[in-house]
């Protein structure tokens, strides 16, 4: 109301319709030609990248934390290998230099306007849109969570609040069950649920106590690995350690005060069972971004509906997604983010010249499969599950170099490479490093 007297007043003085509509647009809008959302592994890799092709100034991105964390890290944290200090930077730190970072929280995406609201109701408009904005972790639809991680003898490597209660837990283990479960939904890195059980195993044969526990990994999954190569590796491994593998077994609730956990058979509707827990770790369901769910954006499940060769949204030619918040039906992990940067940064190139996207990606993913203290398998596949490894060895061997990789160089190449917009995955260098055995 107040609006229309204000117009019909400026009317009647004689001032251009035209003039005030651009004005006003001007003081309410912050204009970008690319804006990110989320200033994650995706966000801030786009962001260095889109620095590159465009000039700072012309790029922002929309991330409301202080903090910026290199998530894979947290396996080794939960066991007691690396220290949560490890994995964080400031955004400030990883933001590039020039790109405005728009410190709040996105609300609501209105790809019809071109437009972005925020939290705190500032409206900012794009010409190109990159959507980074991860997925959503829900311990709230495990009953008696999140106020469960209240009580020892818990813990979680999904999240930073958690994941040094994992290490507690390991610490006071006595005797009793060590209890590790993978949810009913998509998860990111597939492989952590289990990382975090073989070096629990690991820990406890190290400190003499592993006769005095069973390790029991409880799956949703009707298996243990998606890609056969490797899930042969990972049954010979519980076989050998003595570990329990129950398919098909849901968390559905935790009673921290009694440290029981309540499991679902998704084979047997209706029918659950109860394990007593000296040690829990949870790896909680997972959904989609709230924000993109609620969005024109959306396919039908709530994920960003892409194109999986380009990374072009299939609906809105200006509209680009990367990392967990996509549909693209690969599993959802930082070494994907990597590979995807690069044919990201392409489709783009590409459609600024308005031309068609010329590259297409693979797929390709990568889940270092943490086997101990010192062991990892490298597992590498593309959309068709098929492995596509970088090194010219076998990788579904549990290797000392790869646990170096990941502990060691891993870290660094996340934060100097990855982050700056220069690693784009190790194609290029499978295609090397293969020449010789063709
Ligand atoms: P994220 O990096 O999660 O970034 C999303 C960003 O969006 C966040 O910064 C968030 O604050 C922001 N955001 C969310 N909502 C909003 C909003 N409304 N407005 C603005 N910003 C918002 N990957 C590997 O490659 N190898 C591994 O070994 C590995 N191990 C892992 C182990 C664990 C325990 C975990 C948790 C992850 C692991 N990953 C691993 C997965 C990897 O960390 C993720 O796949 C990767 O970080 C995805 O990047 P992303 O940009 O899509 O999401
Ligand atoms: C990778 O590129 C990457 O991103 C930097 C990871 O961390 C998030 C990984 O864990 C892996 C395995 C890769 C793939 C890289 C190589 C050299 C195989």
């Amino acid at each position: 109301m107040a609006a229309l007297h204000r117009l019909k007043r400026c009317h009647c003085s004689g001032m251009a319709l035209s003039h005030l509509h651009t004005s006003s647009r001007a003081a309410a809008k912050e204009h970008y030609k690319v804006l990110v959302l989320g200033g994650g592994t995706g966000g801030i890799t786009m962001s260095a990248r889109m620095k590159r092709k465009l000039g700072a100034e012309h790029v922002a991105v929309v991330e409301p934390s202080e903090m910026h964390y290199y998530q894979p890290i947290w396996t080794l944290v939960g066991a007691g290998a690396k220290s949560v200090a490890s994995s964080g930077r400031t955004t400030a730190s990883v933001m590039p230099s020039g790109v405005k970072w728009v410190k709040s929280k996105v609300q609501e995406i209105n790809p019809e306007t071109n437009t972005v609201r925020t939290d705190s109701g500032s409206e900012i408009s794009y010409e190109y849109l990159i959507v980074a904005l991860g997925l959503q972790l829900h311990y709230e639809k495990i009953k008696g969570l999140p106020e469960g991680f209240g009580h020892p003898k818990i813990g979680s490597n999904y999240s930073v609040q958690t994941v040094e209660k994992t290490w507690t837990a390991l610490q006071s283990f006595k005797e009793g069950n060590a209890v590790f479960s993978f949810p009913n939904t998509p998860v990111k890195c597939a492989g952590a649920p289990q990382k975090i059980m073989y070096l629990s195993d690991a820990f406890l044969r190290k400190t003499g106590k592993r006769s005095k526990a069973n390790v029991i990994y409880n799956t949703s999954l009707p298996v243990i690995f998606g890609v056969k190569k490797y899930a042969e590796s990972l049954w010979d491994i519980v076989k050998r350690r003595d570990i329990t593998v129950n398919l098909r077994h849901n968390l559905t609730e935790v009673r921290a005060d009694k440290q029981e956990a309540v499991f679902e058979n998704l084979d047997k509707p209706g029918e659950t069972k109860v394990f007593q827990y000296e040690m829990l770790h949870v790896t909680p369901p997972m959904g989609p971004s709230l924000v993109v769910k609620s969005s024109l954006l959306a396919d039908d499940a709530g994920w960003l509906d892409v194109d999986k060769d380009t990374l072009q949204h299939k609906r809105y030619p200006n509209v680009f997604g990367i990392g967990d918040c996509t549909n693209l039906p690969t599993s959802k992990t930082g070494a994907a983010v990597a590979a995807q940067s690069s044919i990201l940064d392409r489709t783009i190139t590409k459609v600024l010249k308005k031309e068609k996207p010329d590259k297409k990606y693979d797929g390709y993913t990568s889940c270092p499969l943490v086997t101990s203290y010192n062991t990892v398998i490298l597992a590498e596949f593309d959309y068709n599950g098929e492995p596509l490894e970088t090194f010219p060895i076998d990788q579904s061997k549990e290797r000392r170099l790869m646990y170096y990789m990941k502990a060691d160089v891993m870290p660094h190449l996340y934060w100097h490479g990855l982050l700056k917009g220069l690693w784009g995955g190790p194609g290029p260098y499978r295609k090397l490093l293969h020449l010789g055995m063709k």
